[in-house]
């Protein structure tokens, strides 16, 4: 099975059903994130389930009261999303209202530059919190395998970790697969590329090479 996730971050519906159809065969997900569902609609996590028959994760980066997060994944989940994704720092409330509609997904750190300022410094009370709560998995930065392999050492066996980062931001498939990622996330090295087929293709054999 694939360990590859194509972050679908375009607008237009078309082009999103496109690019899913032609690199479906070497994903195990496709994210979606606010750009695709305010382009075209919460739909079309129903269209890119019938069109590729994969998984597809929610990703909201869900940061508010157990209430309203509880209102946003209830109709999510209910369009067909798999996976959603939330953030932990708003705290286990807020956390335990998406878990109890289905399998969540929590930040604990991310991949950008400015993580280092709020998220990093609380990446340890984060995965604390995953421990106790057992999600699906956790977002850690491929462009910082060290932190990667940091987050893989203080994880409960059995919570995945799937990365960002690789590709535009700079990380390596290779790199974070060995610091022990369980899934990477790719987008515009995807989608951006001219064969985006050819590149998800590129992308699956490194993958496959650490499998
Ligand atoms: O490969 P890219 O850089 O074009 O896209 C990366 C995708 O991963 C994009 O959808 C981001 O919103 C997302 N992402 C990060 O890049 N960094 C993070 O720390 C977290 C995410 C993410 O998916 O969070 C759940």
């Amino acid at each position: 099975m694939s360990r590859l996730i194509l972050a679908l971050d375009v607008y237009e519906r078309e082009r999103a059903l496109e690019i899913a159809e032609c690199t479906a065969d070497y994903l195990w997900a496709i994210k979606v994130n606010w750009p695709l569902i305010i382009g075209s609609g919460l739909k079309i996590i129903t269209e890119l389930k019938q069109v590729t028959g994969l998984p597809i994760i929610a990703d909201l980066k869900l940061a508010d009261i157990p209430n309203t997060n509880r209102l946003i994944a209830k109709k999510v989940f209910e369009a067909g999303a798999d996976y959603v994704i939330a953030h932990g720092f708003v705290g286990r409330d807020s956390v335990k209202a998406v878990m109890e509609l289905g399998k969540t997904i929590i930040v604990v750190e991310m991949s950008h530059p400015g993580a280092k300022e709020f998220i990093q410094p609380v990446t340890d009370k984060l995965i604390e919190m995953a421990n106790e709560l057992g999600p699906f998995g956790v977002i850690a930065p491929a462009t910082r395998p060290e932190r990667v392999s940091y987050i893989r050492s203080k994880l409960k066996p059995g919570i995945k970790v799937i990365t960002p980062g690789v590709g535009a931001q700079g990380g390596t498939a290779s790199e974070v697969l060995k610091a022990g990622a369980d899934y990477i996330i790719v987008g515009r090295a995807i989608y951006q590329s001219e064969n985006p087929r050819e590149s998800a293709r590129r992308i699956f054999e490194e993958v496959e090479a650490w499998s």
